[in-house]
């Protein structure tokens, strides 16, 4: 249960009371009265003492209590002192409780979410009902996957089609019903030459057969062509087993005079061949580039280890496979425009050949080398001796910790999003969420060079695995699942998110006197999922601090994808034998939809500049020193920027119509946090405008229902004539006190070293960025916590160490959660959804 503190008013507004603070939030959004947050319904269901508070009696029960609010206490230390328990240690007066039964407990405390989650997915019964009522319209002429040639349609993706911004708020804000739902349908036609993914919108659910139709979705695409993109991999599987596997088994005598080893499409294959994505789209032409790999063969993942060097390029426009052509091969920086060329000169006496990268100890991710000192030891591990301090509404995927409140989304293409983050009852940001990662490589080969993964094509959702506890997230974290279609089934990823508290190894504050030092906890709480889409697994934390702040930061681990070492000094390190750590930008695009105070919003520059200046008191001499340059961000124009040099401008989303008390801007302040970065290519040759979000760091729009997201999973497959291209969402608008959009970029240069082997480390590889109170609050709201020390000391004695109500208690620890039984990993639960099978879970775990 929720306890308001005695001195809220104070801890959370300075001189600006709680009660009015609502009034402004509420007057600001022109939502009044039907607003209904939690922490407003907690505050007056407090006063009330009922549970469940309906907006007519919120009314009443508000005005009641404009006048009944507490005074603000001028002196908040003052106040806090008269709650304290003095304790002193050296008289041995702590009490210390036994109670191991709260040891072995650690699931979070359930809490009912204030509003329905309108960002959730469907239920099993909403996605079998879409369909079974899809396979029965004719004019979509549908064949279940499982019977599917290459020539059928078929229905890639069910999932709930997120409401607009504006129908929401409505909602969540006020006393309107929750927004329609409707499922967005993802259609793959290949019946036809012309084959084409269509995004459509099939409701409103629950579906009647008297009301229910379906749509072409594009409002949300820049390119009006209803929803429909073109599907450049319509004959994929044909692709590889009737061109790609006869082209390698024609060069069989070298692959084996090279390597020993075939590509012949048979079982016992000891070569791979894949090649660059996205397809290389120029003049009419899709241009494919495939690559011999060596296949391991002793269970590790590490084929993107192991490139051979050996090229082919064919030109596979069309879906008809007469009109396929090879056009050359590439050996050594050599190209041969014929195979007849390519092997006449491999047979030529003098002919270079080059050795092959082959699996070993150094692609393998066990333990190896002698055990470190002491490390066969039980390392220290963090427990929650009180259980979890933090709620959950695990059907609506709600979550409150402390002061902060959120509900969880989850989709194919992006995984995890944050929607409705409020602090302290106000909304901070509507939605915050990964939009697209990049992986933009380079080399000298046509391979490397020609690969750009938009990783959205693949989905972050459907490769969110199941988490390790005590590895991914502490053992007594809480767990999420997390559910994708495919196939005409639902896949439930099990515990793919945890939500944690941890204390952090440096503390939140601290400062030390002669007579006294005061620290402060640093207890901050994490929600986190990891997706391993192909050879990388990015691990995405949000994180949230007691002193209001908010951090996004994503870690990058698994295999690289290498290079073959021939020519390609100017893009990597050699970092093995035949092997080069092809160089790549990793860009990752987050949505930031601040709402600060209110929809209305200014994006404000500070910056640090040198100058000289007279002052009347420096005898008529300059000096050199520095000054603060404000502005603010006006229109979409100038919406688009970099990170100053030096770090030299703050930049602060803020409420023009919320000064503080000292007429400053309330706001929040974007921090670049570690390794930022946008793409280095310029105008990129691979992805023309299918990612033009990659170019900046920071980039600013107004919100609009039409523009919920900067990327489309298959932006990939028409580079040129995207979905949706980004550059098309600046057109000049007015940023000031606009419902604004951040969109911000995190990534990292990699340029993989030999320490990447056998797989890139999260020590290093990280990026991260904070959004920080600025002159929000009338001080660091962090001093609200319990969980500080104030120790006085003298003479060699501390004489008093306040503690401030903290619990003290102790336990025996029960070593369970921390050592959980791993055997439990269990991978992903599946329910059929046509025909519609709920009873009858199975568990699979495929590649999708
Ligand atoms: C120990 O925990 C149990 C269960 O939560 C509780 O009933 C009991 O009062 C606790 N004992 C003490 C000494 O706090
Ligand atoms: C696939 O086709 C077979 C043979 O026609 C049929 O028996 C089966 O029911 C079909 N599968 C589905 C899911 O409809
Ligand atoms: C329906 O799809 C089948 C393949 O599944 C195709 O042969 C047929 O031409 C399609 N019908 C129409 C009207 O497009
Ligand atoms: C969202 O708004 C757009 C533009 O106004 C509209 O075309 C679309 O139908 C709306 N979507 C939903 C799900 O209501
Ligand atoms: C809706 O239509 C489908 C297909 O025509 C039919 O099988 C189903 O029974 C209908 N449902 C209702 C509730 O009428
Ligand atoms: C070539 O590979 C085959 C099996 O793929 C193996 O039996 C043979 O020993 C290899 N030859 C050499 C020279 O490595
Ligand atoms: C692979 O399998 C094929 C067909 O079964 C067989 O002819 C061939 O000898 C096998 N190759 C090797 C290297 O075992
Ligand atoms: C996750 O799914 C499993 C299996 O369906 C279920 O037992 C468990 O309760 C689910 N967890 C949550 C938090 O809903
Ligand atoms: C401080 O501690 C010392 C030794 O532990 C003791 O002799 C002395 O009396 C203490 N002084 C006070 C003021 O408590
Ligand atoms: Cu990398």
């Amino acid at each position: 249960m929720w306890e308001q503190p005695e001195d809220i008013n104070d801890i959370n507004l300075g001189k600006e009371r709680l009660l009015p603070s609502f009034f402004l939030m509420v007057s600001g959004t022109m939502l009044w009265p039907c607003f209904g947050h939690a922490y407003v319904m907690k505050f007056l269901a407090g006063l009330s003492k009922g549970p469940v508070v309906s907006c007519a009696l919120l009314l009443g029960l508000l005005a009641q209590d404009v006048v009944a609010a507490p005074q603000p206490k001028s002196d908040w230390v003052q106040n806090a002192k008269s709650r304290k328990k003095m304790t002193d240690i050296l008289n041995g007066k702590i009490r210390r409780d036994l109670n191991t039964t709260l040891c072995s407990e650690s699931a979070a405390r359930t809490v009912s979410a204030p509003k329905q989650n309108v960002w959730g997915g469907l239920t099993d019964e909403e996605a079998a009902s879409v369909v079974s009522w899809l396979f029965a319209q004719p004019d979509l002429n549908l064949t279940v996957s499982e019977n599917a040639t290459e020539w059928d349609n078929t229905i890639i993706l069910v999932e709930k089609l997120a409401p607009n911004k504006t129908d929401a708020l409505k909602y969540i804000d006020g006393c309107a019903a929750p927004p329609a739902k409707y499922a967005h349908v993802l259609l793959d036609h290949r019946s036809s030459v012309d084959a084409y993914y269509q995004d459509i919108k099939v409701g409103p659910l629950p579906l009647d057969n008297a009301t229910a139709s379906w749509e072409p979705l594009d409002y949300y695409l820049t390119k009006k062509n209803e929803g429909k993109v073109r599907n450049l991999e319509a004959d994929h599987d044909r692709m590889v087993s009737e061109w790609i596997y006869p082209i390698s088994a024609s060069v069989a005598d070298i692959t084996l005079d090279l390597w020993n080893a075939t590509a012949m499409g048979l079982d016992n294959d000891t070569l791979s061949i894949w090649g660059i994505d996205p397809l290389w789209q120029d003049d009419g032409r899709i241009i494919r580039w495939d690559t011999f790999w060596n296949k391991p063969t002793d269970g590790f993942d590490v084929g993107t280890l192991l490139p051979l060097g050996l090229f082919f390029m064919s030109d596979v426009t069309g879906r008809d496979p007469s009109q396929w052509s090879l056009e050359g091969w590439l050996y050594n920086g050599i190209f041969y425009k014929t195979t007849e060329e390519f092997r006449k000169a491999y047979w030529s006496p003098g002919f270079e050949k080059l050795g092959a990268n082959v699996e070993g100890d150094w692609t393998r991710t066990d333990q190896q080398g002698p055990v470190l000192p002491m490390d066969a030891s039980y390392p220290p591990t963090q427990v929650a001796p009180s259980a979890s301090r933090f709620s959950v509404d695990s059907e609506q995927q709600y979550v409150e910790w402390m002061d902060f409140s959120f509900y969880i989304g989850f989709n194919r293409d992006t995984g995890v999003s944050l929607h409705d983050i409020r602090y302290k009852g106000e909304r901070l940001l509507y939605e915050l969420g990964l939009q697209e990662a990049l992986a933009h490589y380079a080399g000298f080969d046509p391979v490397q060079s020609g690969t750009s993964y938009l990783d959205t094509y693949y989905g972050f959702g459907p490769y969110a695995f199941e988490l390790v506890p005590g590895y991914d997230c502490p053992a007594y974290a809480t767990y999420l699942n997390s559910s994708f279609y495919v196939s005409e089934t639902t896949h439930n990823h099990l515990n793919s998110i945890c939500l944690f508290e941890y204390d952090a190894d440096y503390p939140m504050q601290r400062h030390s006197t002669s007579k006294y030092v005061s620290v402060t906890k640093n207890t901050y709480f994490t929600l986190r999922s990891v997706s391993t889409v192909g050879n990388y697994d990015y691990m995405f934390s949000y994180t949230f601090s007691m002193d209001g702040s908010v951090a996004v930061e994503v870690r990058a681990s698994g295999y690289i994808q290498s290079a073959y070492f021939a020519k390609n000094q100017d893009y990597g390190f050699q970092i093995h034998d035949a092997l080069s750590g092809s160089m790549h930008d990793h860009v990752l695009n987050f949505k930031a939809d601040f709402d600060i105070l209110g929809t209305a919003n200014t994006v404000q520059l500070m910056k640090n500049v040198p100058a000289q200046k007279v002052y009347p008191w420096s005898g008529g001499k300059a000096r050199n020193t520095m000054t603060l340059e404000r502005s603010f961000v006006e229109s979409e124009d100038q919406g688009r920027f970099n990170w100053a040099e030096n770090s030299a401008t703050q930049v602060i989303v803020v409420n023009q119509d919320a000064k503080n008390q000292y007429g400053e801007y309330r706001g929040y302040r974007v921090l670049p946090y570690t390794g930022l970065c946008h793409l280095t290519v310029k105008d990129s040759s691979n992805l023309a405008n299918a990612a033009r979000w990659a170019e900046y760091d920071i980039q600013v729009t107004k919100q609009k229902d039409t523009e919920p997201r900067s990327a489309h999973a298959y932006n990939s497959q028409d580079v040129h004539d995207p979905p949706v291209n980004f550059d098309k969402f600046f057109d000049g608008e007015s940023l000031v006190q606009e419902d604004l959009v951040m969109w911000l970029n995190l990534g990292m240069h990699h340029v993989p070293h030999t320490g990447d082997l056998p797989n890139t480390v999260f020590t290093t590889a990280h990026s991260g960025f904070q959004f920080m109170p600025s002159n929000y609050f009338s001080m660091d709201q962090s001093r609200q916590t319990v969980n500080m020390v104030r120790i006085e000391y003298g003479g060699g004695n501390a004489s008093t160490v306040e503690t401030f109500g903290q619990k003290d208690d102790t336990c025996a620890l029960n070593f369970t959660p921390v050592e959980p039984d791993l055997v439990g990993y269990k991978g992903d639960v599946v329910i059929r959804k046509f025909p519609f099978d709920p009873n009858d879970p199975f568990f699979e775990t495929d590649s999708i």
